[in-house]
């Protein structure tokens, strides 16, 4: 059995790996958890088992097979050290993503890529992995030529201090006190911000380059045209996207919603004579993708428009990072 380091142990992508490891039983031999010297001496119990949290240093990793990376400035300062302990990292951070050299893999996607790694294998960024997932049958079913995409991404998309931050500014309005932004530019709780990350290129923001240069990667079309918003909005846990997608070949509705009702990690909610769609207050905690409101664009020839959700520390990062975990195994 593997011996298994988990780096950033503390934070709220480190603590849904504790739980995902048991859900999935992976196997596991010695677990390390490493964070900054801040939470070094915590102690976590874990399948019966007391474990001290340890500060990551360059010494970390002697003995570790894998090493799951929370995601963070911690990757460009310690992955290197892992990999040269023999360990192979699977990292969270937006660091080596776009390293022709590492592989970037959402395991309902590109499985595949996980072969050819040198030692670091690229988790995607949350809301990349959502529209991957949903983007799939699609590629597959008629192939694609354009992509439009508008997220609605969660507070959890900036950790636990995101959390904090909405349900603190909810509780300072039920009470009548000034609302204080220290993680988001502006107040979030009863608010849209439409800036995600640091502004870049043409005006789009970081996020929405990694939205069209991760999932080019992922389906391995560096021409695949894809336009994104992102969007920040008062809600906990999952992420949702409004996709519109031209395709290549034209399709009927009922073939599309068969390619779902066939795809892995794919749960289709679509049912308005039921008033049945996803939504992200249902979708926390799970792992699978739900696609919804599926339904011809007919504004144009070939368009599909789609409604998705995802739980965004879960599928959109720790779930996933397991999921390539286990093609190593
Ligand atoms: C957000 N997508 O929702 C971001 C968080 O590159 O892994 C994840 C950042 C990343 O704020």
């Amino acid at each position: 059995m593997p011996n298994v380091a988990i780096v950033g142990a503390t934070g709220a992508v480190g603590q849904e790996f504790l739980k995902i490891l048991v859900e999935r039983n992976f196997p596991v031999e010695e677990l390390r958890l490493l964070a900054t010297k801040r939470s070094a001496g915590k102690k976590v119990l874990w399948q019966g088992r007391e474990i001290e949290v340890q500060e990551t240093t360059h010494d970390s990793f002697k003995g570790i097979d894998i090493a799951l990376f929370a995601g963070g400035s911690s990757s460009t300062e310690f992955a290197p050290s892992a990999v040269k302990s023999g360990a192979v990292v699977i990292d969270n951070s937006s660091a080596y993503r776009l390293d022709p050299k590492v592989p970037l893999v959402v395991p309902e996607v590109n499985p595949e890529d996980v072969k050819w790694h040198k030692g670091i294998i690229a988790n995607p960024n949350c809301s990349t992995i959502i529209m991957a997932v949903a983007l799939k049958p699609i590629f597959d079913l008629a192939g694609i030529k354009r992509v439009v995409v508008s997220t609605y991404q969660a507070v959890s998309g900036a950790g636990r201090e995101g959390i904090e931050e909405l349900e603190g500014q909810v509780r300072d309005w039920a009470q009548g006190e000034e609302l204080k932004s220290q993680t988001f530019p502006y107040q979030i709780a009863f608010n849209l911000i439409p800036r995600i990350d640091v502004f870049q290129e043409g005006d789009y923001t970081k996020e929405e380059w990694k939205m069209v240069k991760e999932t080019q990667k992922i389906f391995h079309v560096d021409t695949m045209p894809i336009t994104a918003t992102t969007v920040r909005v008062p809600v906990l846990r999952s992420h949702s996207e409004s996709i519109n997608i031209e395709t290549e070949r034209n399709v009927g509705l009922e073939e599309v919603k068969a390619a779902f009702q066939k795809a892995p990690g794919v749960i289709v909610e679509d049912n308005p004579a039921e008033d049945r769609y996803p939504m992200p207050w249902f979708t926390s905690d799970t792992d699978e993708v739900y696609v919804g409101r599926i339904r011809k664009d007919f504004s144009i020839e070939n368009g599909i428009n789609l409604w998705v959700v995802g739980d965004q520390i879960r599928k959109g990062a720790a779930t996933n990072t397991i999921q390539i975990a286990e093609l190593l195994l």
